[in-house]
């Protein structure tokens, strides 16, 4: 397994240059970032970096030359090897089948050869999908100022890998299908615990939810939540990203859990919206809507399409059952919005909405989410339900089918 593991990244790199242009390429590392006085976060790996190399160490420099692929490794204090611990070069290498690791001086003197001979590189660019308030990781900037100090007299020509890059995770392979598959009967465990607990607890709580997740995924081999988990009761579902863990469930309402636990850097993404024994016919009736569109949507998934007309067809869906639940006279789009303000679908993988082509259409291997939405500000009715879809040679297979869609508490 391990030797599998490690040359699922070696020919990861090798496929990856031969399908760019420059034959030079430098994937960075992500870096530690701080916290609050000497703490930093938690540590997460740049997924492309990961997919080249399956290390989860910060600063490491990957050079993928012709005829050979090495890592540059950061320098370490004294202090940070005490306390942080010494970098293996031996396990560095078992795990990504890198030819060499070089330290700071002998790697940028070795590069800088390269880069005088191939005169263009390779890089990943830095992601322009930046949400409000985020600020973009520093790596990949600092390579690159770096790189230029070194060769300020010389005309170096920088070139995007990022489509190359994802073309390639955009279909997974075997392995990796295997990873998504855990990551999603993991969540699926999270689920039935919270659905179990619902039932009995007649005290349960938005931190024991996040507690019993925790706990289903840690102790079935997950490192944890892939993203901060939505915990919404109520109301509170009509607001998308929702994330208040700090209220009581409300026995009577609706309770929408957007979770997926991570399992080998892979994500699953599955949202349920658990319905209340006693359920009032309005919120019945607004989750049979979304029930019925997820349904049909999925009936959609299938090779040669593309996912703009996946959500074209899913909103007008949305619309005609926002006209019968009497909340718009037209379905049109700016009215559907509404009521329907995000989009059914995205690339799932390493990253929870993963790198993708979406001018490209469906293709056999890819993983996408189908997650349809009806949310009513206005009565405090949110309803969401979103499965894991593989895309198969003719159609597609849900692999998150053994949750049933419908959950009553
Ligand atoms: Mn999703």
């Amino acid at each position: 397994m391990k030797d599998l593991i490690s040359s699922f990244y070696k020919n990861n790199r090798i496929k990856l240059q031969g399908s760019c242009s420059p034959r030079l390429l430098v994937v960075r590392a992500s870096d530690a970032i701080q916290k609050s006085a000497d703490q930093a976060y938690p540590f997460y790996q740049n997924s492309d970096f990961w997919y080249l190399t399956g290390l989860n160490f910060p600063g490491l420099i990957l050079v993928i030359a012709p005829n050979e692929h090495f890592l540059i490794v950061p320098t370490l204090s004294k202090y940070k090897q005490i306390f942080d611990g010494q970098i293996d070069r031996e396990e560095l290498i078992s795990k990504s089948a890198v030819d060499t690791i070089y330290n700071q001086t002998e790697g940028y003197f070795k590069l800088k050869q390269l880069l005088l001979q191939y005169k263009e590189v390779g890089l990943p660019s830095p992601y322009l999908r930046l949400r409000e308030f985020q600020i973009l990781n520093a790596p990949y900037f600092v390579v690159i100022k770096r790189l230029l100090s070194r060769l300020a007299n010389h005309k170096l020509k920088y070139i995007s890998i990022n489509r190359e890059l994802a073309q390639m995770r955009m279909i997974k392979q075997p392995i990796e299908l295997e990873f998504i598959q855990k990551a999603i009967d993991i969540t699926i465990s999270g689920m039935e615990l919270v659905l179990a607990n619902l039932k009995q607890d007649s005290a349960y709580s938005k931190p024991k939810v996040l507690a019993d997740l925790s706990y289903s995924f840690l102790s079935r081999g997950s490192s944890g939540h892939a993203f901060d988990p939505i915990i919404a009761s109520g109301s509170e579902a009509v607001t998308i990203h929702n994330s208040d863990r700090q209220h009581l469930i409300a026995s009577d309402q609706l309770l929408t859990l957007d979770i997926g636990a991570e399992y080998n850097h892979y994500s699953a993404d599955l949202t349920r919206t658990f319905i209340p024994s006693k359920a009032l016919s309005r919120q019945l009736e607004v989750f049979r809507a979304v029930q019925d569109v997820q349904t049909e949507a999925i009936k959609l998934i299938r090779p040669g399409l593309l996912v703009s007309e996946l959500e074209k067809e899913v909103q007008m869906m949305i619309g005609l059952h926002l006209k019968h639940l009497k909340l718009i006279k037209e379905p049109s789009p700016n009215l559907i919005r509404r009521y329907y303000p995000h989009a059914c679908s995205h690339s799932l993988g390493l990253d929870t909405h993963d790198l993708a082509d979406y001018s490209q259409p469906l293709a056999e291997n890819m993983v996408i989410t189908i997650e349809p939405g009806i949310y009513i500000p206005e009565e405090g009715i949110g309803v969401r339900l979103e499965d894991d879809i593989l895309i198969t040679k003719n159609a597609n297979s849900n692999l998150s089918k053994a949750l049933p869609t419908e959950l009553v508490i």
